[in-house]
């Protein structure tokens, strides 16, 4: 069967459910059980296809070209490998991106030469700053030309080289296998990152019998990487010793904890020693919100109870984090009372931002797996005074309720209400996939987080537009979650292009655009450090009903509170996507704040009007 064959392809998007969808579907399924029944040699193509069902990496997101056809061209022969046509590149990174953190696994993404591999650098850029497994496969022009400007030609190597863990130029098919061997291994060995493979067009024509290598091959070949997983012995007792010696301390979980899947070590720390856990952006997940010890969120949006247990713990024990600016406020007001624990797979992130006391190299799960039990069992009436100081700052903080905010209780419909209900009707179970701005930290504060790699959020870039694509690659790498994107109105149309994809692939995410009609997180800004000076951030949006519906998507717009908690059952209960237009307080702001070089203790709070009126009289 080929392409033009295939029926409802071409031409308007089916609704999901609808008969043409299950057309669709049924030539999908066709196209990934049929080989093509032709006999051909092996060529530089088919090794990329075997390299990626090696690697268990069985989604392919990408967008095709001239140079990339002769691997589009034996794509059917490999009915085992999904690939998944985005409607811009840096959708396709994004997507790999959000496959990859969601399910553990490489993700992969593919463009062709010139304006498809530049499309990609944002995406790549993105899974740089956040330490995601990413293999990008680009085509380039033939070898002959390259250096020459032809026709989409672009230096592509030299533009991701310091945005990638690692890159590649391939012109000779007999080392597709050895690279792209490495390139996996790379992208997911010690601090996992994206590896950019740039293949000549006649690399992926060139016939070639080349094997591919054993995985112990592979490590040998590379003397040069051997990241240290294994924490050094006197370090590993010197941590211990702080540990059981501390009487404030605050266990600082990061990222690391996640990509190294420690997350039963890290509540066996926790739980061992009775340390409270905050955690950074990208953290979320690690401990059980719900967990007595969860303290949650830290940083420049964080909880003020959670930052302030670090400004006066006398320990902090940092966990596959990297105190970046967000976290820490201004560095030398931060934490000034306490000794600093950092464990970390990048010997270059310790000692970079803040001074430690302790540091310790290797893998987060393998240094706990041998620190516990160096760390003196603490009795929990041992902390009685610090937990109840906490859990009295804890109290003050965040009201009455263990996610609220209390900012909607006067009945407006406001955008933590509206992620907070999301993730009590999804039962803390969704993957839910941010954007960039306000809903992204709404969405950090409000979801209430009980398992790990069900938040994504591009923490170190900020990449408006990631939410959407994003939760497009969750949805594939976690099929067992139903998944959400959760969108501001600026950032959504940033990306909103993969709604296609969505329908022609039949995903089922929801979209929920918190619609404030301002580029929210920059208004913020603009109303506390420039005066209110709206420049360039009201924002007219299309009719996002009308607009899903083009898509063949099921929208719906809420005004009301009273509508939240009935469209988000529907939402779940709905076959295909859904996307809610959720039109919510327009000049709502992130409370609290620590401003951009402030000292962590330093948070702009929510005016309370009563005590305005206090002061006045
Ligand atoms: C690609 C990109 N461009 C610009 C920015 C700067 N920026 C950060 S937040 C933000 C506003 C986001 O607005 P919206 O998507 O409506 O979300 P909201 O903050 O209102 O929730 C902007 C422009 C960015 N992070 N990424």
């Amino acid at each position: 069967m080929t392409m033009t064959d295939r029926p409802g392809t071409g031409r308007h998007l089916p609704g999901a459910g609808s008969a043409a969808a299950a057309a669709v579907d049924a030539a999908r399924g066709a196209m990934l059980h049929e080989a093509k029944p032709r006999g051909r040699t092996r060529i530089g193509a088919d090794v990329v296809c075997e390299a990626l069902l090696r690697e268990g990496s069985d989604v392919l997101f990408g967008y095709p070209g001239g140079v990339v056809l002769p691997l589009y061209d034996v794509l059917g022969d490999y009915p085992a490998l999904r690939h998944v046509l985005v409607r811009h590149e840096q959708g396709a990174a994004h997507a790999a991106d959000g496959f990859a953190r969601a399910s553990g696994k490489v993700g992969v993404c593919l463009g062709t030469s010139g304006p498809g591999a530049t499309n990609l650098v944002t995406g790549l850029a993105t899974a740089q700053l956040d330490s995601i497994p990413v293999v990008a496969i680009t085509g380039n022009v033939v070898s002959a030309l390259l250096g020459k400007d032809a026709f989409q030609e672009i230096d592509i190597t030299g533009i991701t080289l310091p945005m990638t863990k690692h890159n590649y130029l391939v012109r000779d098919a007999d080392e597709l296998p050895g690279v792209l061997a490495e390139a996996f291994h790379l992208a997911r060995s010690g601090r996992p990152g994206p590896v950019h493979v740039d293949i000549t067009k006649d690399a992926l024509q060139q016939e070639t019998r080349a094997a591919h290598p054993s995985p112990e091959a592979v490590a040998a070949g590379l003397p040069g990487f051997r990241p240290t997983l294994e924490g050094h012995p006197r370090q590993l007792r010197v941590a211990a010793k702080a540990i059981s010696e501390a009487r404030r301390p605050v266990i600082l979980a990061g990222h690391g904890v996640l990509l190294s899947r420690a997350w039963d070590e890290l509540r066996e720390l926790a739980e061992r020693a009775q340390i409270p856990v905050a955690h950074t952006l990208l953290g979320i997940g690690a401990l059980d919100e719900t967990h007595p010890l969860s303290y949650g969120f830290m940083g420049m949006h964080g909880w003020k109870h959670v930052n302030r247990a670090i400004q006066s713990a006398d320990l902090l024990i940092a966990l596959g984090m990297r105190f970046d600016d967000r976290v820490t406020g201004k560095v030398s007001t931060y934490a000034t009372g306490a000794r600093i624990i950092h464990v970390d797979i990048d010997p270059s992130e310790i000692g970079k931002n803040v001074a430690v006391d302790v540091p310790v190299v290797g893998d987060v799960g393998r240094v706990l797996r041998a620190l516990v039990p160096l760390v003196r069992e603490v009795p929990p009436a041992e902390r009685a005074t610090y937990f109840a100081e906490l859990a009295e700052w804890r109290r003050e903080s965040e009201g009455s309720s263990w996610h609220g905010s209390g900012a909607w209780r006067d009945g407006l419909l406001s955008a933590d209400y509206v992620v907070s209900r999301i993730g009590e009707l999804t039962g803390h179970d969704a993957t839910l996939v941010a954007d960039v701005g306000q809903n992204q930290m709404w969405l950090a504060r409000y979801a209430g987080f009980r398992r790990p790699d069900s938040h994504l959020s591009s923490g170190g870039l900020g990449t408006m537009g990631y939410g959407m694509p994003a939760a497009m690659g969750a949805a594939l790498g976690r099929p067992d979650k139903s998944t959400w994107a959760i969108v501001g109105d600026g950032g959504f149309q940033m990306t909103m292009c993969e709604m296609a994809t969505m329908m022609q692939e039949n995903l089922k995410v929801n979209i929920a655009i918190i619609n404030n009609g301002y580029l929210g997180m920059v208004r913020q800004w603009q109303e506390f450090f420039y005066d209110r000076n709206y420049e360039a951030t009201p924002l007219l949006s299309p009719n996002f009903v009308k607009l899903a519906d083009a898509f063949g998507i099921r929208a719906v717009a809420v005004t009301q509170r009273s509508e939240v908690v009935p469209t988000v059952e529907m939402t779940r209960k709905h076959r295909g996507p859904v996307l809610i237009d959720f039109q919510v307080e327009q000049e709502d702001t992130v409370y609290p704040m620590v401003a951009a070089g402030s000292a962590l203790h330093e948070m702009i709070r929510r005016p309370n009007p009563l005590e305005e009126t206090a002061a006045d009289a």
